[in-house]
């Protein structure tokens, strides 16, 4: 099977590892599924040629032999699908990794994701200060539900699935902000996560390509 993902040819320093077609790496690497790259310029005009691929202009998309898709949340899904590195045999194992696939990018991510636009733009102002301090309450009392749900437990559903992927991933950003320090059993479990080999394998693959003289 041929799998071609895209990825940026070059970002600021700021985003070096945590530029998402790290999800589609690291579940390519759980799988052994080796892949080709097409890298795309990230402050250039997106050809229209790749928004028929990723609509949207961002990075990862995702074809093999049979599809072509975009989202790194559906072809991390889609790589784990049938998979056994990647995804419980049983159909309730698979129910509990895809609700926690949409739990980590639809209940978590975004409150993590707004805070940093107001980062960007209104903290400097008496609204935007107000505003964000409400924020840091909202992610704050998503991150202590799912700490206090997460325990002792090694991973979401009882063995590393794709699920732990996109969650791993999703904290990766929340922790470089200092917000999981009250909650030492995420830093833990994403610990955990990161310690595995196919996730440095991964991560070297994304950074590779943005040596200093690269340019955008
Ligand atoms: N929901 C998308 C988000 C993808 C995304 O935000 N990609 C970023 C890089 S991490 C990007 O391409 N940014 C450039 C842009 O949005 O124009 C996914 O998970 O695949």
């Amino acid at each position: 099977m041929t799998v071609r993902i895209s990825a940026f040819s070059w970002v600021p320093e700021i985003a070096r590892g945590f530029v998402k077609d790290l999800r589609v790496r690291w579940a390519l690497e759980e799988c052994a599924i080796a892949y080709e790259e097409e890298l795309i310029r990230p402050l250039g005009e997106c050809p229209d040629a790749y928004r028929q691929w990723q609509p949207f202009g961002q990075v990862p998309a995702y074809r093999d032999d049979q599809v072509e898709m975009f989202e790194s949340g559906a072809i991390v899904l889609h790589i784990a699908r049938d998979n056994p590195a990647l995804s419980p045999p049983d159909r309730n194992g698979q129910a509990r990794m895809e609700s926690w696939v949409f739990a980590a990018l639809s209940t978590i991510e975004p409150r993590f994701q707004t805070l940093f636009l107001i980062d960007d733009a209104l903290a400097a102002t008496p609204e935007g200060a107000a505003f964000r301090q409400r924020m840091v309450e909202l992610l704050d009392k998503r991150l202590r539900e799912f700490a206090s749900w997460l325990g002792a437990r090694e991973y979401l559903v009882d063995r590393f699935t794709a699920a732990d992927i996109i969650m791993a991933t999703v904290l990766r950003d929340i922790r470089g902000h200092d917000f999981l320090i009250p909650y030492p059993e995420l830093t833990a479990y994403l610990e955990r996560c990161e310690a595995r080999p196919a996730f440095a394998r991964a991560l070297d693959a994304q950074m590779i390509h943005f040596s200093d003289h690269a340019s955008a």
